[in-house]
């Protein structure tokens, strides 16, 4: 295989190596798929509707040539649907999907809560105190004399209500700065309940309801902010409660953490309930025993796409890759089982582990595959499927055949930035606060924050927009913040560890970093802990200094590689809350110039923050960059960076 088209399927070179032995091995991969299945012309750029059975209606725009007005009448789907109407209803059918998977990964969280307050989920038990009774009295909940599982019990069943809410404001909205509250009031998006919002946008984009497409695109921004600020935010604020609130954890990162002699188990998905008992069964003397007794030396964990976040964060369990390394973790034939739960899990990997040993396991009753073996997870037994998944890998393990390649390749990081460690290693135990970074950011040490998440796309070389966008970004003093498959990218080219300051970073953020001892490169979490992205934004305007909204600070969001709908959600939910976003690979609406325009121009009027279309990274990097400077003018912090060295003439002049 030439050099070439192994680098131009990624930038990593464990990468690289497996996508050579799959070739090898004649697997196809999404790699090799992806070479074979042009994207379709119509439906990437959103001009083609299949809402009804009259359909598909393609409705592309004449190529080579401006549409004439009398054209543009005319191109309309069987229902009289316009471009614009088709685009829209695609565009927030899209938020529609990313916020259920975002929501109901809450509902289950709040679901599990409730079971643990009743004392009905053996084996789980609350572990952030402070954090549960600072939810309380954000709620208004009483405390008292009542003992932590009565307190978990109120905040758990209000949590489930959020869902299902008819009128009002969902509760977590009251967080978000003042005057965004007020924006969001004034623009009539604030979400009355999280399933009422999504709901709502399957109702407005069925044949003939919704025909305006800006009325179609508020709902889009409604639905959003009720997953980012709702179903997001539950999923994060109630796991750190019941697993424990992240802090700064030192790990490894790529396929290179498989053990040539241990039980390999890896993680996938997106729900760390089951994946929490995994670790403590991987643990447990008797299981480790029972791997001895197959003739491995121990178990070992690792985790892909955001289930690997989750443990990470909490754990420090290392992670095994992205979502398009999925495949080829089992291409090592080094995995005994791989256990998956929800979101971004290919439904190849049943036949891909048929060609080697591997165990694939489904646990979820929302998500089987076919050719996978299902263990079901149950909140009230998790313990016994905890155990069963890890003994079905060990059986698994003497099953190793010989084609076994496992990469060299492993970089070490340090994740664990939820909010309130970042407040804490600014301002220490007894004055958390995000004042020192304000500072810097007014005095220009800082530039300005970026939050770089989302996935990893079959149609761009893995990993590359991410790190040169990175890279670009903390070379200007830009700090970054991430989420998602973008932190694990970011991890593997080594940006997640102190040392990267010096490396990378420009001068200004280097010194800050090496001050406070962090990386120039957050890891914040998984998908769902975008919200911490939110939170952390709002606690800076809230510390002053840097304006009354998301939307004064200079600060920008992107998503280089992204794929999925929740990816959509999250950039709109960005952008409803005042952040200048932009994504790259591909853009949806590109089939209506209208609606594009909307959303990249008429939005920043409307919600302070826009969105933006740039695949090249470094120049998307470089409009985040324009954006955060634009933000410092206005705030009147731009000239701090420029010192003006006076010669004798102009001081004679200043003084005349
Ligand atoms: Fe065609 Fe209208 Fe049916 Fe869509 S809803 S498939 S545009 S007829
Ligand atoms: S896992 S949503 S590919 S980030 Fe959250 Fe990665 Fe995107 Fe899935």
């Amino acid at each position: 295989m030439a050099e070439d088209e192994k680098k131009n399927k990624s930038i990593d070179k464990a990468t690289q190596e497996l996508y050579e032995k799959a070739c090898a091995d004649e697997i196809s991969t999404s790699y090799s798929r992806a070479d074979s299945l042009k994207p379709c012309p119509i439906g990437s750029v959103g001009s083609c509707c299949k809402n009804c059975g009259m359909g598909p209606c393609r409705i592309p725009l004449p190529k080579g040539k401006e549409e004439t007005p009398e054209e543009k009448k005319k191109r309309r789907g069987i229902c009289g649907a316009t471009a614009e109407t088709i685009a829209a209803r695609n565009f927030i059918r899209m938020i529609a999907g990313g916020a259920a998977a975002h929501s109901d990964h809450g509902r289950g969280v709040a679901e599990l809560f409730v079971a643990v307050a009743k004392g009905e989920a053996p084996g789980y038990k609350i572990r952030d105190e402070q954090k549960l009774l600072a939810l309380a009295l954000e709620w208004g909940i009483d405390i008292g004399d009542r003992s932590n599982e009565e307190i978990a019990l109120e905040i758990g069943e209000m949590s489930l209500a959020e869902f299902g809410k008819q009128e009002g404001e969902i509760l977590f909205a009251k967080r978000a700065p003042l005057k965004r509250q007020e924006i969001w009031r004034e623009q009539g998006v604030m979400p009355r309940g999280i399933d009422r919002e999504i709901v709502e946008i399957m109702h407005r984009t069925h044949i003939g309801v919704d025909q305006e497409y800006q009325n179609l695109l508020t709902q889009g921004v409604r639905a959003s902010i009720a997953d980012g600020w709702g179903g997001s935010m539950i999923a994060t604020e109630l796991q750190d409660i019941l697993f424990g609130t992240p802090s700064p954890v030192l790990s490894e990162v790529n396929l290179g953490i498989l053990k040539e002699d241990e039980v390999n188990i890896i993680i996938h998905g997106h729900e760390p309930l089951l994946s929490e008992m995994i670790v403590a069964a991987s643990r447990d003397p008797e299981m480790i025993d029972l791997a001895k007794s197959k003739g491995a030396k121990g178990i070992n964990l690792g985790g892909i796409c955001c289930t690997a976040n989750e443990i990470l964060m909490r754990h420090g369990v290392p992670l095994a890759g992205t979502f398009l390394q999925q495949e080829l973790a089992l291409v090592t034939g080094a995995v005994d089982a791989m256990v998956v739960d929800v979101q971004c899990i290919m439904e190849s990997l049943p036949d891909i582990a048929q060609c080697y040993h591997t165990q694939v396991i489904t646990t979820s009753p929302k998500a089987k595959i076919k050719g996978a073996m299902h263990i079901e997870f149950n909140e009230h037994d998790a313990v016994n499927g905890a155990k069963a998944v890890v003994k079905a890998a060990i059986e698994a393990f003497p099953n190793r055949g010989k084609n076994v390649r496992i990469p060299q390749d492993t970089h070490n990081l340090i994740a664990g930035f939820s909010h309130e460690t970042i407040n804490y290693l600014l301002g220490g135990l007894f004055r958390a606060s995000y004042r020192p970074l304000n500072e810097n950011i007014i005095n220009g040490r800082i530039r300005g924050v970026a939050g770089v998440v989302g996935c990893n796309n079959a149609r761009w070389e893995h990993n590359q927009a991410h790190i040169a966008m990175v890279k670009e970004l903390i070379k200007n003093d830009v700090l970054v913040i991430q989420t998602g498959c973008s932190a694990m990218a970011s991890a593997m080219a080594g940006l997640m560890v102190p040392e990267a300051a010096s490396k990378y970073a420009g001068k200004g953020l280097a010194e800050v970093c090496e001050t406070v001892g962090i990386p120039p490169v957050l890891h914040m979490g998984s998908c769902v802990d975008n919200s911490r992205i939110l939170i952390a934004a709002t606690a800076m305007v809230k510390d002053g200094g840097l304006g009354d909204d998301i939307s004064d600070l200079p600060a920008a969001g992107a998503a280089p590689e992204w794929m999925s709908e929740k990816a959509i959600s999250i950039g709109q939910y960005f952008v409803a809350s005042g952040v200048y976003t932009v994504f790259g690979v591909t853009w949806p609406t590109q089939g209506s110039k209208e609606v594009t325009e909307y959303l990249f121009k008429d939005m920043e009027e409307k919600y302070g923050g826009m969105w933006d279309f740039e695949p090249d990274p470094i120049q998307a990097a470089h409009k985040m960059i324009a954006h955060i400077d634009e933000k410092r003018k206005a705030l009147g912090i731009d000239k701090a960076r420029e010192r003006v060295l006076y010669d004798m003439e102009m001081r004679r002049e200043l003084e005349g």
